[in-house]
């Protein structure tokens, strides 16, 4: 069998990690393949940082901080506090030594002229090669540069307050999305085809998951490159989500805060007829939302998509396949 996923960071990383004990668990031969957001990407101090993919690899990989939940277990920061003390902006993102080293790699490769779904095998290599042979793979979703920008209210520089667009990255790192916030756009989306091996990963496959990610910065700018729409209206695959709103607010990050900010009503219900039923030209044939939004079944199931509740928090590798397997049982119906 053949899952494919579509993922951005710690949410999708997370459910990843159940969905491959499940298949463990089973002893099954099932090849997943991974496409990640590539729009939280930011270049910082010369290097092209790519935090959902980097999130992804080294969670499978078994290199996480799992407090954190990113960057590198066993991590320190000296060169961070070294360009600090060079006055080098910005100071609010945090770029571990050891990290760094994959930025560094990554960068020269783009630098020699390989594009990020090769860098990104290479760097893959290590992490997840050796963990699960050649039955996980991960492929960001564009070569090309994109990145989420947010537009929210920020003091000018006379101190009055005025719109401005600022990356992702700026607008949860630095500001924790706090600011008030009026929409979102991925720079270079437009413009953007998807990575080799990602339109086929949609329609060659036998199953496609949408994990709890964040609906607007992480599975969005996916479904926004060309062709993704379309391939997920007509694979024969069955696509199944899991909603990452649970009892109307997001369970980690900021996604309430983006989906009211996109006109999408902050509930288990809303990010499903968000995405749309496959039926009605959406992307969606079945939904998993928490049993606390039980009373939403019939309504997800009345826009088309079918619809069950079961625990939806992944507070464990086992609870987590549990969803994975909910999700496998919707997609058979
Ligand atoms: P990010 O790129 O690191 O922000 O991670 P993702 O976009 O992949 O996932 C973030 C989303 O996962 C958030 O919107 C969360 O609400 C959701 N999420 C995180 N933990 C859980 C959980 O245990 N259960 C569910 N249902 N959703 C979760
Ligand atoms: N998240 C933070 O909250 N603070 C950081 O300083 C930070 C640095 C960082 C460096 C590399 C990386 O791969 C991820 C990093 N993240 C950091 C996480 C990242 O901002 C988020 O996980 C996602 O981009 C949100 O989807
Ligand atoms: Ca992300």
């Amino acid at each position: 069998d053949r899952i494919t996923v579509v993922s951005g960071g710690v949410g999708g990383a997370r459910f990843l990690q159940g969905l491959l004990r499940l298949i463990e668990r089973e002893a099954a031969r099932t090849r997943v393949t991974v496409i990640a957001n590539t729009g939280d990407d930011i270049w910082l101090h010369g290097l092209k940082v790519c935090p959902d993919l980097d999130t992804v690899m080294y969670t499978l990989g078994g290199g996480i901080d799992p407090e954190r939940g990113w960057g590198r277990t066993g991590e320190t920061w000296h060169a961070k506090e070294e360009l600090a003390a060079y006055g080098v902006e910005p100071t609010w993102f945090g770029l571990g030594d050891r990290d760094l080293a994959t930025h560094l790699v990554r960068t020269q490769m783009l630098d020699a002229g390989y594009p990020l779904s090769a860098v990104t095998e290479a760097l893959c290599r290590r992490w997840l090669t050796e963990a699960y042979d050649d039955r996980v793979r991960l492929l960001p979703m564009s070569d090309d540069r994109t990145e989420t920008h947010v537009v929210v209210d920020a003091p000018g520089a006379d101190g009055t307050i005025e719109q401005r667009a600022i990356h992702f990255q700026e607008y949860w790192v630095r500001h924790r999305a706090e600011l008030p916030t009026h929409g979102v756009s991925v720079i270079g989306l437009d413009q953007a085809s998807p990575a080799p091996g990602v339109l086929e990963a949609l329609t060659d496959t036998d199953l496609v998951l949408l994990p709890p990610s964040n609906p607007v910065v992480s599975i969005g700018p996916v479904l926004g490159l060309a062709g993704v729409r379309d391939a997920l209206r007509e694979t024969s695959a069955p696509v199944v989500g899991v909603s990452g709103i649970v009892g109307g607010d997001h369970v980690h990050g900021m996604a309430r805060q983006l989906l009211t900010a996109t006109g999408v009503e902050v509930s288990a219900a809303g990010v499903a007829e968000h995405y749309g039923a496959r039926s009605g030209g959406g992307v969606l044939d079945g939904w998993l939302v928490d049993e606390v939004d039980g009373g939403l079944v019939d309504r997800v199931a009345g826009a088309g998509i079918a619809c069950r509740a079961v625990p939806l928090m992944m507070t464990d590798h086992d609870a987590t396949a549990e969803i994975a397997a909910a999700a496998i049982a919707l997609s058979r119906g």
